[in-house]
This record gives structure tokens, sequence and C-alpha cells, in this order.
């Protein structure tokens, strides 16, 4: 079968967000493990990345195709894009299969059918399912479909992540793949995974795709995929695992296989990791292995409200992995969201005065937003605004998608930029970051994400006090 993957493009997703510096661009991991996986059955595959490669004439493009199949893939904010794509298709390629894939998807199938012209909804991990799919297997004998007409439970988890695909690299075009940005220093980065799913059970996630049972590779497999990306070109590369330090020794020894290897590729950790499953000789051999830099998801300073998300980590925890990654030279990101249940102003103002008494390089602050698929989702239904027309094509939560229970819009923005502020308006943080950025050589590039990150929000939060 002749198949064509689209990941659609985030546009102006980032254009008001102060993180825009901070955003790598790299080949989608999906549509690269997909392809190998098609391609690996006997397909011909072509990826379509519009992030990196805009499509002018989309339609002439997908008629001149002559795709048996059209595979999409997006997250939440990008389903009113991927609908304009597949009307697009639909119209182009009458005959096609349409298929969704990806976390939205996963986690609102029937709204897909009904809002979006495509014909089959693949729920969870996409490796198997869209084989089967391109091999002409009947909907009735695929595991976690949704169609036209019916619709098959979730199937089971992949246990075997060593038997996955390698990522059909050669796809792309990795010179579209080039920019730098403060947590890219060797480019092109490859997004690359250790694991898949997460065991903790925080309200603001999304557990629709990899769920919480976790599996890793072995170490053997893992840097294999690695000297693979390495061979097709990439110069870095960066975990997207939900979790790469759930049992901390499985992590370690793939580090110690990287060692062994002498890969020489710089890598990062920047969806977070738990700072409750870490130890100190993690962050050794990781820092011995390339890793230069990590985030960490806090979330709050408030052990109060760390328990009521269920984040399953404490203050003190965080204390103890910054020091440890701190003495071994991390350049350190860490996350922090306003407006979690049960916070009140004093935890908001306790979050900032944390994330400002944590020797970390970078915070990042969020306001809460309740997503679809997650827990907290279903506690806040009642407050969100208008459900059928829940887009969230629009970055920063301004937006009205949905009313906080105990603040209003304003006071929640308020908040974020006073915490920006307790964080980046301190004088000896500018000294140290100078400090810093001059020792790692890479004064233009953090100078350029502080100032948009810290410095774009302390100026609004000056501006609009
Ligand atoms: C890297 C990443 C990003 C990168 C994206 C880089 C990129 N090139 O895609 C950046 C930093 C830009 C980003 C941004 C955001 N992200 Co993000 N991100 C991730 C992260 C950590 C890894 C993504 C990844 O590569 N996973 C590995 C691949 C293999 O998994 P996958 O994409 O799910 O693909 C599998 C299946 O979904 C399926 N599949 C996927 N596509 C398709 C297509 C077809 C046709 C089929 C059949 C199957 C299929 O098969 C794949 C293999 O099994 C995930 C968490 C995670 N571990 O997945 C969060 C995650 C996707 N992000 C999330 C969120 C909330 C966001 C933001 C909204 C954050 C924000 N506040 O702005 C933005 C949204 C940006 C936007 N406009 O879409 C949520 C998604 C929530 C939701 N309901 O959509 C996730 C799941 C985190 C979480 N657990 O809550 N993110
Ligand atoms: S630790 Fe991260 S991936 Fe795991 S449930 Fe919490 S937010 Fe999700």
């Amino acid at each position: 079968m002749r198949v064509v993957l689209i990941n659609p493009t985030m546009g102006d997703y980032y254009k008001h967000s102060k993180v825009a510096a901070a955003i790598t661009l790299s080949p989608p991991l999906n549509l690269a493990l997909l392809a190998g996986a098609l391609r690996r059955a006997g397909h011909d595959v072509e990826c379509w990345d519009l992030e990196a490669t805009p499509i002018e004439n989309l339609p002439g493009r997908l008629c001149g195709s002559r795709a048996d199949m059209v595979g999409i893939s997006f997250r939440t904010p990008l389903f009113p894009q991927a609908r304009r794509i597949a009307e697009i298709a639909r119209e182009q390629l009458p005959s096609a299969m349409l298929v969704a894939g990806g976390v939205h998807p996963s986690t609102r199938p029937d709204e897909v059918l009904l809002r979006a012209p495509f014909d089959v909804v693949v729920k969870g991990e996409g490796d198997e399912t869209l084989c089967e799919l391109a091999d002409g297997v009947s909907f009735e004998h695929i595991g976690g479909i949704t169609w036209r007409g019916g619709s098959t439970p979730h199937r089971k988890l992949i246990e075997d992540v060593d038997g996955l695909a390698m990522g059909a690299w050669d796809l792309f075009d990795l010179e579209r793949y080039k920019r730098t940005s403060l947590v890219a220093r060797t480019v092109p980065v490859a997004d690359l995974e250790f694991s898949r799913g997460c065991r903790a059970r925080c309200v603001y996630c999304t557990k629709g795709v990899f769920g919480s049972l976790w599996r890793n590779k072995s170490p053997g497999r893992f840097v294999d995929e690695l000297e693979h990306a390495k061979a097709h070109g990439f110069r870095g590369f960066n975990l997207v695992d939900d979790s790469f330090t759930t049992i901390t020794s499985r992590a370690i020894e793939s580090c110690e296989e990287m060692l062994r290897r002498d890969l020489d590729m710089p890598w990062t950790l920047t969806n977070g990791i738990r700072v409750g499953n870490v130890n100190e000789e993690f962050f050794k051999v990781a820092r011995q292995a390339g890793c230069y830099l990590l985030a960490f998801g806090f979330e709050s300073g408030s052990d109060q409200v760390l328990k009521r998300i269920k984040k399953g980590a404490t203050v003190r925890q965080a204390e103890r992995a910054v020091g440890w990654a701190r003495k071994y030279g991390f350049t350190i990101l860490g996350y922090f969201m306003v407006g979690l249940p049960g916070e009140t102003h004093e935890t908001i103002q306790e979050t900032a005065e944390f994330a400002a008494s944590l020797d970390v390089d970078f915070a990042k602050f969020s306001i809460t937003m309740p997503l679809p698929g997650t827990p907290l989702y279903d506690q806040w239904a009642g407050q969100i605004r208008d459900a059928e027309k829940y887009d969230f094509s629009i970055h920063q939560p301004d937006n009205g998608l949905y009313d906080h229970p105990d603040f209003s819009w304003g006071e929640l923005e308020a908040a974020t930029r006073s915490a920006y502020r307790t964080f980046y308006g301190r004088p000896e943080y500018v000294a140290k970051r100078v400090v810093r950025s001059l020792r790692s050589g890479q004064l233009a590039q953090e100078a350029r994400y502080t100032l948009g990150i810290g410095y774009g929000g302390l100026m609004q939060s000056f501006q609009r006090r």
C-alpha cells in the first residue's frame, strides 16, 4: 500500500509564548517509527513534516501522491489543523483510507470522527495497529480502533519495545532540522525514546497512548538506535520518555552502554525527570555519557499541592535532586505550574519562592490547562466554557477555554507574572547566568532564551503592574 504520513505544523502556537527559543525542531519521532514499521511490513511510505517543510500546494501534492492511505498525527491543539488537512485529503483522494492517530485521537476518538472526515481513528500505540490497517486486516479484527460504524477496545500495550522498528530517518531532510535552541547545542537533534509509559498518576497528565505500564528497551538495543540515528546524520539526541529514570539502575546501564561504545552524541532530557526516581550515581554517569541539560517537573513548592495532584514527589526530593544535578554540572530547567487544584494565592507564592531558592538555570511557569483525557479534565468538566468549541489552538490561556474554579484569568496571569519576577528578577541570578553561559560557551543562545522566557515575562510584568 502507498501511505503518506503527515505531521501538521504548530504554526503560530508559540508566537505569544515565552518558550519559543527553547523549542527544538526535530523530525517527529512518531512518524519516523510508524514509517519504519510500515516499511518493514512491505509498504511504501512518505513522511510529510509540515513543521519543517511547509507544502504550498497541499491539494496538488496529495492528489499527486496517489496514496491509498493518509495518516495524520496530532496532539489536542493541532486538531483544527488536522481536520483541515483531512478535508483536503478527502477531496483529493476520495477512495484513500484517512487515519487519525496520536494523543488527541487516542483520547477523543468519537469526537474526531464526528468533526473530521477520517475513516478510522487509532487509539494508543500505532506501531502494530497501522500495519494491520495497511495490510488490509478487517476492522473488527484490529484492536484499538474506532471507525464509522464500530469500535474495538484499546489493545494491550506493547511489551517488547526492543521489537519496535527503527526510525525511518532517511525519509526526512535533516538539513531542515539544523536550528539550534537553548536546549539543542549540536544539531540536528533526534527525538528518541528509551522507555514508554509512566507509573505516576499526575492529575493533569494524558496517559491515553503509553499508559501506566513502564516498559524499557535493553541498553544494547537502545544504543543501537543511537548509532542508527548518528549514521543518518544526527549530532545529538533528546529523550522524550515519560519517565526515563523509573528504574534508575536501568537508566544507568543505558548510560554505561553509551560510554562503552564511545558515541560522542551530546544529549538532553527536556521532558522532565521525576525528582524521586534519581540517585547521585545516575547524574554522575549521565553526565559522563554526554547528557548536558535536563529538566525536572517540579510543578509546585507546596507538599500539600503535590499530594493533591498525585505527583508522588516532595519538595525535599526536589532539593536533593537539584543538588546532585548541580554537582555534576548540568544545565537545569525547572517546570512549574500555576493554578493547580487546591492552590491558593499563598501556595502560588510558595512555588515562586521555592523556584528562586533552587539552584536551577531556567524556570518555566505554566497556567494549568485541563486537557482532554486527564483526570483534571473530568474534575473540571463543569468549568469548561463550551465543550463543542473547545479550540486548543491558542497557547496561553487567556483564551477563555475554561473558568478556573478558584481564580479569575486576571489573577492567574498576574500570579504567573509575579512568579517570573520572583525568579528572574534577582540580581544574583543575572550574575550567575552570565558566568555559567560564558563557561558553557552558550552566551548568545542562553541570553536569547533568558530574554524570551524570563525577561519577556519580567518586562510584561512591570508594564502591566
Ligand atoms: C516532545 C513533546 C513535545 C514537543 C513536540 C515535538 C514534536 N516534534 O512532536 C513540543 C515541546 C513542541 C510539545 C508541545 C506540546 N505538548 Co508535548 N509532548 C512531547 C512528548 C514528551 C513526546 C512526544 C513523542 O515524541 N512521543 C513519542 C511518540 C512515538 O509518541 P506519540 O506521538 O504518542 O505516537 C504514538 C501514538 O500516539 C501513535 N500515533 C501518533 N501519531 C499517529 C498517526 C497515525 C496515523 C497513527 C495511526 C498513529 C499515531 O503511534 C505512535 C507510536 O506508538 C509527549 C509525551 C510522550 N511521551 O509522548 C508530550 C505530549 C504529547 N505533549 C503534551 C502537551 C500537553 C503539549 C502542549 C499542549 C504543551 C503546552 N502547554 O503548550 C504542547 C502542544 C504543542 C502543539 N501545538 O501541539 C501532552 C499531550 C496532551 C494532549 N491531549 O494532546 C503529552 C502527551 C504529554 C502528557 N503526558 O500530557 N510536546
Ligand atoms: S510524572 Fe510526568 S509522565 Fe508521569 S504521570 Fe506525571 S506528568 Fe505524566
